[in-house]
C-alpha cells in the first residue's frame, strides 16, 4: 500500500513540474518547403527552436508587440525564441515566404492580434496557405 501510495505521488509530482516549468519544441525542415510544425501552440515562456538547415530560415513577420518582433535567423545556424508575450506570430522563411513557406505560433492561447495578422501583406499563395492555417489554430485548441 505505500509503495503504491509513493508511486502515485511520484506522478502526481511529475504532472505537475510538467505544467509549471516551461516547454521547449524543435520546428525542422520537410523537403516539401515546409516547416515540420505550421502551426504551434504553446504558453507563455515556452521556447521554440529551429534547425539548422542550409536552404530555409526564420522571419517574422508578425507579433502581439509589432515594435519588438524577434531577430531575422541566419541560415545554417540554430535559432531559438523564447515567447513571452501571449498573442499569434506569423514567420516565414525569406527565400520562399512567397510560395507559402509560412508558420503560425500561437502563445498562450491569445488570439487577440489575429485581425493584425491577417491584414499583413502576402502574395497570393502565402495568404492562402495562411487562411488554411489559421483555420487549423482555432480547430485544435
Ligand atoms: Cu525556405
Amino acid at each position: 500500500m505505500h509503495i503504491l501510495l509513493n508511486i502515485f505521488s511520484v506522478i502526481f509530482l511529475l504532472i505537475i513540474s510538467n505544467s509549471v516549468y516551461s516547454k521547449t519544441i524543435q520546428i525542422d525542415f520537410t523537403p516539401y518547403e515546409t516547416y515540420s510544425i505550421e502551426v504551434a501552440h504553446i504558453d507563455v515562456g515556452d521556447t521554440i527552436e529551429w534547425l539548422p538547415n542550409a536552404d530555409h530560415n526564420v522571419e517574422f513577420l508578425a507579433g502581439p508587440d509589432m515594435n519588438s518582433l524577434p531577430e531575422k535567423s541566419k541560415f545554417n545556424v540554430f535559432y531559438s525564441v523564447n515567447f513571452n508575450t501571449p498573442g499569434v506570430y506569423l514567420y516565414h522563411c525569406t527565400p520562399h515566404g512567397n510560395t507559402g513557406m509560412l508558420g503560425l505560433i500561437i502563445v498562450g492561447n491569445n488570439f487577440n492580434n489575429l485581425k493584425d495578422i491577417e491584414e499583413i501583406e502576402l502574395s497570393p499563395v502565402a495568404k492562402s496557405v495562411l487562411q488554411k492555417l489559421v483555420k487549423i489554430s482555432k480547430s485544435n485548441l
